[in-house]
């Protein structure tokens, strides 16, 4: 319940295959065209997540997120679920159950979301029984409605199912502590500046309150908050809002980025230790396999290692580390997505059991730690903990370099410039360099090249990398290197030099090979 007694704020999210009348019903019952791209009229499908305030008849407000239902889409619709509180799938009449409903029901059920309503769209086309027959079986406990949204039939017995769900959710607003929104749109708007919009995961923000955007780490203020188009003193955890933000650039902060009120516990990671479940149909997902892990409204590929056997198996569940080529923003027991790459498609999900572990296998002792934080039986893995977690162990505690820090450790394997990083902390030239120094002495950044520092995670991954080039090419090359980690000349050379003054490679001509080859037998 919210503080003053009235019903928790609750978002509802379409889900169903493409062209099976999401957008047309949402029209229906909220007035609102949701498409909004040029892009999505001249093709007729929805690309990106939509907006609309729904009213139902008793007078409570749902914030609704219409989701694309086309196949490359699938990412856009797994962002915009991961703030819903009830879904509404809907199932045309006279084409069943297809591909992406089936996709969708997947990634609702690996997000938690267990209450709505399945609507069979279309009823004016084709007897509405054989697709219901077919999507009950994926939402079994969700009420069923056949509509038409052009006819406007079933539209109230929708509202009604709708309204019953709702009255029977809890809602986020119980969610106590700092305050943190995963970012789904931002832009400038003229006079404003920048705007950004999301679901409120947890805590509550209001006009004035410093916020950090994270994984960046940039510092900023609340200017003003907006809640259904209207502007609000303060808004509460489950309301989909709209945050005003001073002294961030728009170009700064896009989907994906989470913003942190004060004393929020979360930070970057570029490892997961987490309880994966897979999907039924889905094949086995064996060590070292690459996969993208979708949380909040952001993704990163990673590498999976078991730490419970070889491989998890279709249905089973298991604990596994979740190696990050790109970092997330996770607290323990948020719910992750798991896609597969190639083909595409949604293969399972986890829990997030500790969101900064150290990279280890899966020895006993490991296991067991980690079943007892599964269980939520120790203190630490307490979501809710209002306290900081530390940053690079052995980093000074002077806040600015923390700052520094953070923006390295987020900027990964392509870290921005010295004179960026000063730029984006807001230090001048000397004092960022101060800070760097302090830090390289902590252990927590690495100066690769003149005005060039690594966070040491991503570049000790980098050097492994290379090491392995090398190992399996006899030699490495700046061309080489680029194209192998995707990166620009400017960033291999910079970290073939390094190695090479690390005495890991020396250089022969235009390559690079190991001081230390090992035999390709050995
Ligand atoms: N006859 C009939 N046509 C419908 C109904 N609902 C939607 N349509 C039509 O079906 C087409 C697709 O509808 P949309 O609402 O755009 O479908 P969608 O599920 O939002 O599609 P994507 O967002 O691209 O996944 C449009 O031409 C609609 O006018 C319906 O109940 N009856
Ligand atoms: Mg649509």
């Amino acid at each position: 319940m919210k503080p003053d007694g009235g019903p928790p704020p609750l978002t509802l999210g379409t889900a169903g295959h493409i062209d099976h009348g999401k957008t047309a019903l949402v029209g229906a019952l909220t007035g609102r065209h949701t498409d909004r791209l040029a892009e999505e009229h001249q093709r007729g499908i929805s690309i990106e997540l939509g907006y609309a305030p729904l009213e139902l008849p008793g007078g409570r407000r749902l914030s609704v997120v219409d989701v694309p239902g086309h196949e490359r889409f699938v990412r856009t619709m797994v962002a915009g679920a991961s703030g819903i509180d009830l879904f509404m799938l809907c199932v045309a009449a006279d084409d069943g159950v297809m591909p992406q409903t089936r996709e969708h029901a997947a990634v609702l059920r690996q997000l938690g979301v267990e209450h709505g309503v399945l609507a069979v769209t279309k009823a004016d086309l084709a007897d509405p029984g054989r697709a219901l027959a077919e999507a009950r079986e994926l939402v079994p406990q969700a009420e069923a409605v056949p509509v038409s949204a052009p006819e406007r039939r079933g539209l109230a017995e929708l509202l009604e199912a709708l309204e019953g769900c709702a009255a029977r959710l809890p809602g986020r607003a119980a969610a106590p502590g700092p305050a943190r929104l995963h970012v789904d749109r931002s832009f400038s708007l003229r006079g404003i500046g920048t705007v950004v919009t999301g679901t409120l995961w947890a805590g509550e923000l209001g006009a004035g309150d410093s916020v950090s955007v994270l994984p960046r780490g940039l510092r900023g203020r609340v200017r003003s908050v907006e809640v259904h188009d209207r502007t609000v003193a303060r808004a509460d955890a489950g309301q989909r809002v709209a945050l005003a933000l001073s002294g961030v650039d728009r170009r700064d902060v896009v989907r994906g980025d989470v913003v942190c009120g004060e004393g929020a516990a979360v930070a970057p990671t570029y490892r997961v230790d987490a309880e994966l479940s897979l999907e039924r149909d889905a094949r086995p997902l064996r060590r070292g396999e690459r996969l993208h892990v979708h949380h909040g409204t952001r993704e990163a590929p990673a590498r999976v290692a078991p730490l419970e056997g070889e491989r998890l198996d279709a249905g089973a569940r298991g604990l596994a580390q979740l190696r990050l080529e790109a970092p997330l923003v996770p607290l323990a027991g948020d719910r992750l997505v798991l896609r597969r790459l190639a083909p595409p498609a949604t293969i399972g999900g986890g829990l997030v059991v500790d969101p900064e572990p150290r990279r280890h296998g899966g020895d006993p002792e490991q296991v067991a730690r980690l079943r007892v934080l599964a269980r939520g039986e120790l203190p630490a893995a307490a979501p809710a903990e209002p306290a900081a977690r530390p940053l690079p162990a052995a980093a000074p505690p002077d806040p600015l370099a923390l700052q520094i820090a953070e923006l390295l450790r987020a900027d990964g394997p392509r870290p921005r410039p010295d004179a960026e990083l000063a730029a984006a902390a807001g230090l001048s030239a000397r004092e960022a360099a101060r800070a760097l120094r302090a830090l390289e002495q902590a252990g927590a950044a690495v100066r690769v090249a003149r005005n060039l520092h690594f966070h040491p995670e991503p570049l000790a991954e980098l050097r492994r990398r290379v090491v392995a080039m090398c190992e399996r090419d006899g030699e490495a090359t700046v061309a080489g290197v680029r194209d192998e980690l995707g990166t620009s000349r400017r960033y291999a050379q910079a970290l073939l030099e390094h190695l090479d003054s690390e005495r890991v490679t020396r250089r022969v001509g235009d390559a690079h090979v190991l001081r230390t080859r090992r035999s390709p037998t050995g």
